[in-house]
């Protein structure tokens, strides 16, 4: 049986930044994936996520993503190459959301560089904008989005580099302690390993390794499209800012054009469709299509041209949406970081910081009070 000091179940967007924080360190890491790296089968691909500190969720937020935007230029510096794209952000609705509030109150109580602006100079600073008149909105200008299959492709050149083993196409079948808080065995379906601590950044499979996930994570099938603009010029990344957008028919959010061709976007929870990871729609129907078109005709006219593609993806939610950072009260040699509710691609880097913390000394320097196991 070959023996690590760290095994990392699940080399995503998560998984791959904690095998490279781990063997940054001086750790002998495996990293353990199920499918390719990186894949299409969870919730890391389709080429943007969005990356914003003015944080509409909770203001607790902005410390970490700080240190995630410090990791991420880092990452971005060794691997030569443009992880994040600053655009700017946008959050923007009627004048009594709440998103908008909070995401206002995230820039006053840390000191974030904003702007308040009104619908009307909105749509003059950035003309693919066409807001309601009431709406308002919070312009950040640090914001922007990551390249995420970019973003696991650096993790991984990192980690290699440091000489971590990572192994594609190896399917964990389970895991079992060999001590009361230390070691674990991991049986997949090629082979067994034994280390001294586990982390599980196994996505929307995560429960099934995890009894005391089961019954707090919910996959939800999510997805996005790409509408080729009526007018391209308005939707580059100089002149279109990424967006979350809180409407009475729920939150919407978008990207500029990037990559592909068409500008993306999607509804935030999209059809509330709660699923089986292994066994969902993945192939996006009409449903998903006229859902998404109506939205863009509504708000977005000038970027509501044909469709150029759609993507199904998961999101993993915990019933408060806040994440899972935590180590197992039984057997604290396995961390978790789990539940990231659709909006944890940005933290990846700073997670990946937090996992291997948690993994070798038990406990971490950053805040992750909100993010424990035993909050449900
Ligand atoms: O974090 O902005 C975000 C986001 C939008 C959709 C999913 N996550």
């Amino acid at each position: 049986t070959e023996r690590y000091d760290a095994i990392v179940l699940g080399v995503g967007g998560m998984g791959s930044a904690a095998v490279a924080h781990l063997a940054d360190r001086g750790v002998d890491v495996l990293g353990l994936e199920r499918y390719d790296v990186p894949h299409d089968y969870g919730s890391s691909h389709g080429r943007s996520r969005i990356f914003r500190l003015a944080y509409g969720e909770d203001p607790a937020y902005v410390p970490l993503l700080r240190r995630a935007d410090e990791l991420w230029m880092e990452l971005e510096d060794e691997h030569d190459e443009q992880l994040l794209c600053r655009t700017g952000s946008i959050d923007a609705g009627p004048a009594d959301s709440d998103f908008v509030a909070t995401s206002a109150r995230s820039c006053e109580e840390h000191d974030l560089e904003h702007e308040r602006l009104s619908s009307a100079e909105l749509s003059e600073r950035y003309p693919g904008y066409e807001l309601p008149d009431e709406y308002e909105a919070v312009f950040q200008p640090d914001g922007g989005f990551l390249a995420p299959e970019k973003c696991i492709v650096a993790h991984v050149d990192r980690a290699h580099r440091a000489g971590a083993t990572i192994r594609a196409r190896e399917r964990v079948v389970d895991w079992t302690p060999t001590g009361t808080d230390d070691g674990v065995r991991v049986e997949t379906d090629h082979d067994a390993y034994e280390a001294d601590a586990l982390v599980v950044t196994a996505g929307a499979w995560a429960a099934r390794f995890v009894d005391e996930l089961a019954g707090v994570l919910e996959p939800e099938r999510q997805v996005v499209t790409w509408l080729q603009p009526e007018e391209p010029a308005r939707f580059q990344p100089d002149r279109f800012p990424v967006w979350n957008l809180e409407t009475p028919d729920g939150r919407y959010y978008g990207f500029p054009v990037h990559d592909l061709p068409g500008f993306k976007f999607g509804r935030y929870h999209h059809r509330e469709e709660i699923v089986d990871p292994d066994a969902f729609e993945r192939e996006p129907t009409q449903a998903d299509e006229r859902l998404l078109r109506e939205f863009a005709e509504a708000y977005f006219p000038a970027g509501a041209g044909p469709t150029m593609r759609m993507e199904s993806c998961l999101f993993t939610n915990t019933p408060d949406e806040h994440f899972v950072l935590d180590t197992l009260s039984d057997h604290p040699q396995v961390a978790i970081g789990a539940g990231f509710s659709g909006h944890g691609f940005k933290f990846a880097s700073v997670v990946g910081e937090i996992l291997a913390d948690l993994a070798l000394e038990g406990e971490t320097d950053h805040d992750v009070d909100m993010f424990s196991l035993d909050r449900f």
